[in-house]
């Protein structure tokens, strides 16, 4: 008899281990979820999930304390690892301390993880883009427009909306600075204005106190940041300032977030440079997936540098090829 429920119990357990050997689940942890850009990398994680039979469990993480508690959280859910786009880098050395204790691997996707000391953490697998090509091909877009407008150098000004904070977006900067230059704009009539958030509202206010600074002479103007956020809240503070839309061009980078401004007929906010969430969302959930099941660990950088610019023209027709305009 005892033998028997011993063997019943033993039964049942390889059984439950067999359950949970198939049930794999894994974090994906992003800082803003209200961006439409982590909506989807969350629905193209989500969508990898279904295919390989795997469960996402999205966490919205705007601040340390609540990253640190969505780990403790994925613990005890069962989860093997987790892709996060942390609220702060610096907080890398704390996730991947709370991770270890917890058992957990870690993908970071778009923002990489620094050291105390401000240095990126290249042990630590991160998917990012190849931010400084992006930007100049950001600068040039805008710079091309403003030759279709025939505009003058002269009495054209760019705002640079800067968030130096993050390396991924001071590369973007930084290359959309040099697209500019390259296209013949005159350093001297380049503005640059830190934002203190990374929201619209973050890059109305560093637009405004840039636009304040421009001489009389300024007709023309191009509006650049590190995505698209940025530059809505630019162009929304040049509205205010009394700039008409055919006077602005304004170029995102994203493409997800500029969805419902491109289906407004005529505003400042030219286009977006649209990257792959796909491929930040499918192709990370996926990678994690593969790690926690097979060992095989994702490369130290995986750097995405597809890019396409969408305007009023083409947006629908470049967001049906990776399934976001239905
Ligand atoms: C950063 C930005 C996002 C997106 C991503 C690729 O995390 O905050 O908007 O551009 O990089």
């Amino acid at each position: 008899m005892l033998k028997k429920t011993l063997g019943t119990l033993a039964l049942t357990m390889a059984l439950s281990g067999l359950a949970s050997a198939e049930e794999v689940k894994i974090g994906f942890l992003v800082k803003q979820a209200e961006e439409p850009w982590f909506q989807t990398e969350w629905a193209f994680a989500e969508k990898a999930g279904k295919d390989h039979g795997f469960t996402v469990i999205k966490i919205a993480v705007p601040d340390g304390e609540k990253t640190l508690s969505a780990i403790d959280t994925l613990a005890a859910n069962g989860a093997k690892g987790f892709v996060i786009c942390p609220p702060d880098v610096s907080l890398g050395p704390a996730i991947m301390a709370k991770a270890k204790l917890n058992n957990l691997k870690v993908l970071a996707v778009d923002d990489r993880f620094v050291d105390a000391k401000g240095k990126p953490m290249e042990d630590v697998p991160y998917v990012g883009l190849d931010a400084y090509k992006i930007g100049q091909k950001q600068g040039e877009a805008m710079a091309t427009e403003a030759k279709h407008r025939n505009w003058d150098w002269k009495d054209t000004y760019a705002v640079i909306n800067t968030f130096d904070e993050l390396e991924t977006g001071k590369k973007r900067t930084d290359g959309s600075v040099e697209g500019l230059k390259a296209a013949g704009l005159p350093v001297d009539h380049i503005l640059f204005t830190a934002q203190k958030t990374l929201d619209v509202p973050g890059a109305m206010d560093s637009t405004n106190s840039a636009l304040v600074k421009l001489p009389s002479g300024a007709k023309n103007l191009l509006i650049g940041g590190m995505n698209d956020s940025t530059v809505l809240g630019g162009v929304r503070a040049t509205e205010s300032a009394g700039f008409k839309a055919p006077n602005v061009i304004g170029v995102g980078i994203n493409g997800t977030d500029a969805i419902e401004e491109l289906k407004k007929s005529d505003t400042g906010f030219y286009g977006s440079m649209l990257l792959s969430p796909d491929a930040s969302g499918y192709k990370t959930a996926t990678a994690m997936f593969e790690w926690v099941t097979k060992g095989t660990e994702p490369a130290k950088f995986t750097a995405l540098d597809n890019v396409t610019l969408i305007t009023r023209a083409n947006f629908k027709e470049e967001l049906s090829k990776i399934g976001l305009w239905k």
